[in-house]
């Protein structure tokens, strides 16, 4: 069967916000608890949604807070200053790659949707002038958080599709954990071994085109 859908995702792959995101969660420790958070448990936050990215953080950092609404007046707090931090972002912040992957796949009648953890996704996307180019954009608000699948198969239904009929770009362990618990081919993308994908890259920029083209016209040959 052909991929007829590519799924995104926002952070490590389309853009870089990991910076910002883990800069804005730094300045929330400091100014509430005057933790200096540290720097390695950035990686655990990597495609997790707000409020468990909060719940790692607490919990790595030994903090125990026992009231939802304080956690998510604290999560929200952060995403304040996330978005102060994400303001300035234009065209120029698209990693290498993304534009040449999306124009080749509209080319060839493929699909694409955004599916992000984040729900500045859509913003982030108009930022970058790229909002038009998507043909969906999950919203990721009442979905269960990745590693569970249904960021990637809400995308899926909205096209109804099979599994087997996508394809998703992933940049974290529990994104690509995420697309394959969806039963669809995984890209995993970046610094991380992904060692669960079933192709990857370092980077969109060394695509091998040959090779995608013969993933998208069947992914699952051997
Ligand atoms: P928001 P992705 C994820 O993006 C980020 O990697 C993660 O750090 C963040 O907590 C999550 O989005 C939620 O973002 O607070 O903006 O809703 O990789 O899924 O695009
Ligand atoms: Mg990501």
């Amino acid at each position: 069967m052909r991929i007829a859908l590519v799924i995104f995702d926002m952070d490590g792959v389309i853009t870089e916000t990991t910076h910002e995101h883990y800069q804005a969660w730094t300045l929330l420790f400091k100014k509430h608890f005057n933790i200096n958070l540290n720097p390695d448990f950035e990686t655990y936050t990597r495609g997790v949604s707000r409020l468990e990215s909060l719940e790692i953080l607490l919990s790595k950092s030994g903090i125990h807070i026992a009231s939802l609404d304080v956690k998510k007046a604290l999560a929200n707090e952060k995403n304040l200053m996330y978005q102060q931090l994400i303001q300035a972002f234009d065209s120029s912040k698209v990693l290498p790659g993304v534009k040449d992957l999306i124009h080749y796949l509209k080319e060839r009648n493929i699909k694409i949707a955004l599916g992000s953890a984040s729900k500045n996704g859509s913003f982030l996307l108009e930022r970058l002038g790229l909002k038009d180019a998507f043909d969906y954009h999950v919203d990721p608000s009442h979905l269960r958080s990745k590693p569970k699948p249904d960021i990637f198969l809400d995308a899926m239904h909205h096209f109804r599709l099979s599994p087997k009929a996508c394809l998703g770009i992933e940049d974290a362990e529990a994104g690509i954990q995420a697309i394959k618990a969806a039963g669809m081919y995984a890209i995993g993308v970046g610094k991380e071994p992904l060692i669960q994908a079933d192709w990857k890259l370092n980077d969109l920029a060394s695509l091998d085109y040959q090779k995608l083209e013969e993933i998208l016209m069947n992914p699952y040959e051997k």
